[in-house]
C-alpha cells in the first residue's frame, strides 16, 4: 500500500507533457456484481483511461446510496478491503478496477441490482473533470 502510493507519486513527478490530442476517455471491462441473495452491498469494476494525470476521487451510481473507493491489501496472507481517498491515474495508462483489487464498494442499494440492466455512474476526478460511464449488472 505504501509502496503503491510512493510509486504513483513518482509517476506523477516524472509525467512528461504529452502531445495534445483530443481527450478520448474510455472504459472497458465495466460491470457491477449481482449481489448475493439478501446482501446489502455490492462492488463495481471498470477500466478508465485519461489523457492527463489525474486522480479518481469519487463515484456515484444511479440507485446506490453510497459508493466508496476500496483497495485490497494483503496483511500476512489475509486480504482486507480498505477505503482509499482516490486512485492516481497516469496519463494514457489504464486505471484498472477489478475483482481482487481496486473496486467501488456499493452500499445502500436503493434500487435492486438485476442482471442484464445497466447503471449510469459518474466518476469525479481531482481536476474537477467528471465522466459518465455505463456499468452493466452481471456476474463476471
Ligand atoms: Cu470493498
Amino acid at each position: 500500500m505504501r509502496l503503491a502510493a510512493l510509486s504513483s507519486l513518482f509517476l506523477l513527478a516524472v509525467a512528461a507533457c504529452g502531445g495534445s490530442s483530443t481527450p478520448e476517455p474510455e472504459e472497458t471491462n465495466a460491470f457491477i456484481r449481482v449481489p448475493a441473495q439478501g446482501a446489502m452491498m455490492s462492488a463495481a469494476y471498470f477500466t478508465v483511461t485519461r489523457e492527463t494525470d489525474d486522480e479518481l476521487i469519487a463515484a456515484s451510481i444511479e440507485g446506490i446510496g453510497r459508493v466508496e473507493l476500496h483497495t485490497v491489501t494483503d496483511d500476512d496472507g489475509v486480504k482486507r478491503m480498505r477505503m482509499v481517498e482516490g486512485y492516481a491515474v497516469k496519463a494514457g495508462k489504464p486505471l484498472v478496477l477489478k475483482p481482487g483489487g481496486n473496486h467501488l464498494m456499493l452500499f445502500e442499494i436503493e434500487k435492486p441490482l438485476q442482471a442484464g440492466e445497466s447503471r449510469e455512474a459518474t466518476l469525479t476526478f481531482a481536476s474537477g473533470a467528471t465522466e459518465l460511464i455505463s456499468l452493466p449488472v452481471g456476474q463476471q
